[in-house]
């Protein structure tokens, strides 16, 4: 949101305040208030100007001004109703010199999961791609792909819905008694490097939230089945805060997401291009590989789709 109106929108949501009063606040003309009051309502901000001047009686549901408003993280929100795929708007940006952006979508025509695999999109979900440059080298790049899964399940577990972590990118509600584990959300984490240094990233979150499960693949659920709709702006606005706080203490990532991890201790299949792994997942090590206990001794991979063989209570 461009800034004098970001300023508005913020002293009338602490208001009541006038016109001019806002006017003197912020150093601009009286007129230049009313145009951006109008802008807000416009967007869908329901501003009421009363005896004491504006106040703000309600925010709009969803789309970009909503989510920027009251954000604890520096991202710049940019919402389109449909879009091919968000991690492709967000690449032709970090192309452009961007930074620090959010493309968010209600639905996506041609979302994408790793390897080029089909993402499906209805509307209803959230479907963003955060655009970051981090002062990492290259070969760091999979701790933020394992901090946006964990921003993912903090979110959706603040919304009452029991959800842990799948090896790499995954985000699964655990299955009820002997139920199957469910893909609630997954993670695509796309970058351009040079030598030393990362040079632009985009961290993709595909999360089912308010969607039909009869849209999505057999083993998928979203939010919607499991506990209901939920009001999206608080759900991204948690994701970005999370997220800001674990790219800001990369510390923290290793150790939240041993804590929300459903594959620790379980036995896995892990198919990687050179072959595949089988046997007891251990630990996460830096910068993200899984380690393995398998028959031959410990192994580390690095990347890979992993299957869960066994329920956890085995
Ligand atoms: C992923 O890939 O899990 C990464 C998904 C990332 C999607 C986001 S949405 C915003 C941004 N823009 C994009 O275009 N992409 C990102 P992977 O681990 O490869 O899983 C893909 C597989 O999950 C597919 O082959 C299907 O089997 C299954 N799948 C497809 N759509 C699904 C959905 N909505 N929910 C759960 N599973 C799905």
């Amino acid at each position: 949101m461009q800034g004098t109106r970001r300023a508005v929108l913020d002293a009338i949501a602490a208001g009541p305040i006038s016109g001019p009063v806002l006017a003197r606040e912020l150093e601009v003309s009286r007129a230049a208030v009313w145009k951006h009051v109008e802008t807000l309502r416009e967007v869908g901000f329901e501003i009421g100007s009363g005896e004491e001047g504006y106040v703000l009686d309600s925010v709009p549901e969803y789309g970009g001004p909503a989510i920027e408003f009251g954000l604890e993280a520096p991202f710049e929100i940019e919402f389109h109703d449909s879009l091919p795929s968000t991690n492709a708007r967000a690449r032709d940006l970090a192309a452009s010199g961007e930074s620090d952006v959010v493309v968010l979508a209600d639905a996506q025509t041609g979302g994408r999961g790793r390897l080029d695999r089909e993402w499906n999109s209805p509307s209803g979900g959230v479907w963003l791609s955060a655009l970051v440059r981090p002062r990492l080298p290259p070969a760091h790049a999979p701790l933020y792909t394992l901090a946006a899964a964990v921003a993912t399940t903090r979110a959706v577990r603040a919304t009452g819905v029991d959800a842990g972590l799948k090896w790499p990118n995954d985000v699964l509600v655990r299955g009820r008694g002997s139920g199957r584990e469910r893909k609630l959300a997954g993670i695509l984490t796309e970058m351009r490097g040079e030598a030393d240094r990362i040079a632009w990233m985009v961290v993709g979150i595909g999360l089912n939230a308010n969607v039909d499960s009869g849209d999505l693949p057999a083993d998928a659920t979203s939010l919607r089945e499991a506990v209901g709709d939920v009001p999206r702006r608080d759900l991204v606005q948690r994701i970005l805060r999370e997220f800001e706080a674990l790219r800001t203490d990369p510390d923290s990532i290793l150790p939240a997401w041993r804590e929300h991890a459903l594959t620790l201790g379980r036995r896995v299949r892990v198919e990687t291009a050179r072959g595949e792994s089988v046997g007891r997942a251990v630990d996460v090590a830096f910068p993200g590989g899984l380690v393995l206990e398998t028959a031959n001794g410990r192994t580390t991979v690095s990347v890979g789709d992993c299957e869960h063989l066994r329920p956890a209570a085995e």
